[in-house]
Order: C-alpha cells, then structure tokens, then sequence
C-alpha cells in the first residue's frame, strides 16, 4: 500500500527488478552524480521514504485524484511486470496547481523518461504536465462524472501543437504502461526483450483459443 503526504503517493515498492537490494532494504542508496541531498523534495519536505531513486526511476504516474487510483493501479502493474522502476503521486492539475509544477521539475531532475498521466472530468493533467516539459506523456481518461469520461477523452486528446499528449483509451492504463515500456525500450535492450516475449506470450495464449473453446 503506497503512503501519502500533502498530495503525493509514493509506492512502497515503485518498479521492482531495477530496484536494487540496498533500496529495497530502505537504506538511502545515491547514485554517482545524485543532487538528492540539494534537492530534498517538495516543499523541503523529507520524502516519504529515506530512498535516492535518482539514476533508478524511469517512469512516473500522476493521477488527479484517489478516487482513480483503481484506473491507475493497472499501469503500475504492468511497469512492475515490465521491471521498470516508477514513482506514483497523487497531484490534481487544478486543486494543487503549484505542486505539479515543482513535480515536474523535480521529474526531470531526476530523468525520468516518461509520465503516465491519468484524469477524469475536465481532465487537464496530462496537457498541463506535457506543457511544462519534453519528457513524453501518456494520458489516461479516465470515466467518472456524467459524460462517462468522454469529457476526459477529448480534453487530452484534442491538444493543441506543438504539445502532445499520447492518449490511451478510456481508463486503459495497462495500455499507458506498455506505451511507456516501448518508449523506454528504444534506450534499453533489455527492456525491448520483454516486451518481446509478452508480444510472444500473448500470440501464444490467444492462438490456443482458436482450438476452440467451451460455449
Ligand atoms: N480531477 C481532479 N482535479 C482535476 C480533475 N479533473 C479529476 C480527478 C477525478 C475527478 O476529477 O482526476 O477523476 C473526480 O475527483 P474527486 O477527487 O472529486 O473524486
């Protein structure tokens, strides 16, 4: 279960194979080159957890608010899958505008290579983060209020350029981890192999079925 402080979430266990046993023993662990100590965190704030995940997080997830958390939690599930490191916050593009702002930041200090952003209603997260950096951004509609997240659709698909923001389907988030994995993977072969040998799995499992199946 992830902890939450003044709007931010961080996953116990954020990624999991790139996580390394010093990290995940709790101990703080810098990375050669690491400006953690200058860089404690938002506000000054010590970090929810003693860690330096400065050369091992890859991908961030930021969703608008806990109530998406469910939508949300499928994205995570496939980056640990995939063993890319992540963090995960909790930070709304309009309730707590300044503290996305200094995320962002903090996301490319720390050289995150892409970020899965997931809201619903009139859903401004993603296009508010991707207009405050060139860090590629993967968007999440998600479906809640009364336009069942047709709302959240078109305001991430229909951004204006030069600002785009990748959008998945309606609260496929698993669909947003992959993305982020194959994007990652142009830079990391190993990364590239999994994500092979899911496509080889998948073929595999849906092949079986056309055995036949029970009906
Ligand atoms: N939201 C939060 N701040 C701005 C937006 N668009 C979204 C959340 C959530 C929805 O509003 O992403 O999907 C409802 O949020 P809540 O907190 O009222 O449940």
């Amino acid at each position: 279960m992830g902890t939450i402080r003044r709007g931010v979430l961080r996953e116990d266990l954020p990624g999991s194979r790139n996580i390394s046993p010093a990290a995940r023993a709790g101990r703080t662990e810098h990375g050669a080159g690491c400006s953690h100590s200058a860089n404690p965190g938002l506000d000054g704030l010590p970090r929810s957890r003693p860690l330096c995940y400065c050369r091992l997080m890859k991908a961030a997830i930021i969703f608008g608010s806990e109530s998406d958390r469910a939508v949300m939690r499928k994205a995570a599930d496939v980056l640990r899958e995939l063993g890319v490191a992540f963090s995960a916050h909790i930070i709304s593009a309009h309730r707590t505008p300044e503290l996305l702002a200094e995320m962002v930041k903090r996301l490319e200090a720390e050289e995150t290579g892409v970020i899965i952003a997931g809201a619903g209603l009139a859903a401004h997260l993603p296009g508010v983060i991707a207009s405050q950096t060139l860090i590629p951004v993967i968007g999440v509609p998600v479906s809640s209020g009364g336009l069942s997240g047709l709302d959240a659709l078109l305001s991430m698909v229909q951004m204006p350029r030069p600002v785009p923001v990748a959008t998945v389907g309606l609260d496929n988030a698993a669909n947003a981890g992959f993305l982020a994995g194959e994007i990652l993977a142009l830079k990391d072969e190993a990364l590239r192999k999994r994500l092979e040998e899911w496509r080889v799995e998948m073929k595999a499992a849906f092949a079986a079925s056309a055995e036949g199946v029970d009906l």
